[in-house]
């Protein structure tokens, strides 16, 4: 090879942007992606749609749609039958193996508790093992309003996630009317919901994205968020450190981890913190000690750091927590 061929791969590989594929499945998936499609993660990822109910499919104007199980449903959903979910995924399972071949890491969003997102998820996340791509799950879990089947059904596809992605991610519906008040539109609630999911990818992307000191690598990201765990994570604007230490572990919508000793499990944590000039290293060693004491003080951290030109500061913050 000659002097100037191999610097031009050298080049290659230095620019290669990873290939994410965040793809959304059943209703709540697919009204996720489409809040997606309004935001800057449009630019950044692949967004997908999945679904059995082909008019829903329609609305999210994904740039990948993929109908599930038309022979079998017909277009028409799943009418809230986990199986009939699965098997409309396993009927276009070429389909779904098309989709993932060649990323480089695929982030799902569904709910449990109807038929799609129940059935579907756990199939695709199949396909990402057996084609050894990295996977992160969203799963939101129902209202309790809606009855304990859905609940029941929600938990199965939690357990089945768990034993299929790196990390899962439970975003409690019941939390939203805590967090929004009691007078909050229904619609505006789930749409909050999606948002907040929104909110986490956007943050996970930018911490392998920005211009830093330390810079946190897509290697990094992978290796925080794989092993199996329970995932939780947040993005806090605050106006000075203390600030931050007060918020760090508030992971409003999602569902509360078990605690476990730390001899029980493995807590793997990112972070990238975005701070003013003036940020110290007396700073920075409090809000990691915060995170020790609130976490785990056995906590795998990874941290990434960029100093901007705004007074506050911004904080990502991804923990993992593994079962050992
Ligand atoms: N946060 C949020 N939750 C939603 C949204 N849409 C539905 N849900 C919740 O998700 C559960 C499952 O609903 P869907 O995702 O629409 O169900 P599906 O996977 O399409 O299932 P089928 O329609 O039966 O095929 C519901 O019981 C709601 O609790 C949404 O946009 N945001
Ligand atoms: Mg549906």
């Amino acid at each position: 090879m000659s002097k100037s061929q191999s610097e031009m791969m050298f080049a290659l590989a230095e620019d290669r942007v990873p290939n994410i594929l965040l793809v959304g499945i059943g209703g709540c998936g697919c009204s996720a992606v489409e809040i997606m499609m309004h935001s800057a993660i449009a630019e950044k990822v692949t967004l997908a749609a999945i679904n059995t109910d082909q008019r829903e499919l329609k609305l999210t104007k994904a740039p990948v749609q993929i109908p599930i199980g038309e022979v079998l449903t017909k277009g028409l959903g799943a009418g809230s039958m986990p199986h009939v979910g699965e098997q409309s995924a396993r009927e276009s399972i070429q389909g779904l193996e098309a989709l993932i071949q060649g990323a480089d890491l695929v982030i799902t969003v569904s709910a449990g508790g109807g038929g799609t997102g129940t059935g579907a998820t756990s199939v695709l996340l199949e396909v990402c093992e057996q084609l050894r791509v990295p996977t992160i799950a969203f799963i939101v879990r129902p209202f309790s309003f809606e009855g304990k089947r859905r609940l029941v059904l929600a938990d199965t596809l939690i357990e089945r996630c768990r034993n299929l992605a790196g990390t899962t991610f439970v975003l409690e519906n019941a939390k939203l009317q805590q967090a929004l008040g009691a007078d909050v539109r229904l619609d505006d609630a789930l749409e909050a919901a999606n948002h907040y999911i929104n909110e986490l990818v956007s943050g996970l992307l930018a911490t392998i994205d920005s211009e830093a000191i330390a810079r946190i690598d897509f290697a990094h990201l992978l290796s925080v968020l794989s092993g199996h765990g329970v995932g939780r994570g947040s993005v806090i604007e605050a106006e000075d450190s203390e600030s931050i230490i007060e918020k760090i572990t508030d992971f409003p919508l999602l569902q509360d981890a078990q605690s476990l000793e730390d001899d029980d499990s493995i807590t793997k944590i990112l972070m990238h913190i975005w701070a003013p000039e003036s940020f110290t290293l007396a700073d920075y060693a409090e809000i990691n000690e915060a995170l020790h004491e609130q976490l785990s003080s056995y906590a795998d951290l990874t941290s990434g750091f960029s100093v901007w030109d705004t007074p506050s500061f911004r904080v990502v913050l991804f923990v993992n927590q593994i079962s050992k």
